[in-house]
């Protein structure tokens, strides 16, 4: 069976944009996803330690027959090869986070995986950019679409990467 899933993609180290577009080209070619849609990049205000660099973000969706432990196991795979260093400082600067936002309809809580990403609803470098390729979309467990829950937050921290033009 397949499943839509949603990722966040996030960033703060070691020049994030390039290293973002990278990994959306990548995962856009990997056998075991197809629609591989990613939104733009956004530059967000850390969340957390407040005294660290910008963070870039972006979200992604596909569909994938693999399992929610296959998936996650994918993305760390992708984290190890593009420098992500575990054990760091928590809530810290990283070079690369991809986290399972969402998994199709399906509501997971174990110690390794809970998914809807529990603190999604708040948090507005993942819902702006969700909102950029799936506003209608309802999160389980919640009743307004992704437009909605975005409209009763402050989003100020959160402004679209400007493009280089040459
Ligand atoms: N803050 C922002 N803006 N973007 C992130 O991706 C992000 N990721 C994190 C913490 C450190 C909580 N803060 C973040 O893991």
């Amino acid at each position: 069976m397949t499943h839509r899933v949603y990722i966040g993609l996030g960033g703060n180290l070691d020049n994030p944009v390039s290293r973002l577009q990278q990994v959306g080209d990548e995962m856009d070619n990997m056998d075991w996803l197809s629609g591989y849609v990613q939104s733009s990049l956004y530059r967000t205000k850390p969340v957390g330690v407040a005294d660290q660099p910008d963070f870039i973000n972006a979200v992604a969706g596909f569909d994938t027959q693999l399992s929610p432990h296959d998936v996650l196991q994918a993305l760390q795979e992708i984290e190890n090869r593009y420098g992500r260093v575990r054990g760091g400082v928590q809530w810290g600067p990283r070079t690369i986070d991809l986290d399972i936002l969402l998994y199709g309809n399906r509501v997971i809580d174990m110690q390794a995986l809970t998914i809807p990403h529990p603190r999604m609803p708040e948090r507005t470098f993942v819902l702006v950019p969700l909102a950029e390729i799936a506003p209608d979309l309802v999160i389980p467990a919640q009743r307004d679409t992704v437009r909605d829950m975005l409209a009763l937050l402050d989003d100020s921290g959160v402004s679209l990467v400007e493009r280089e033009c040459s």
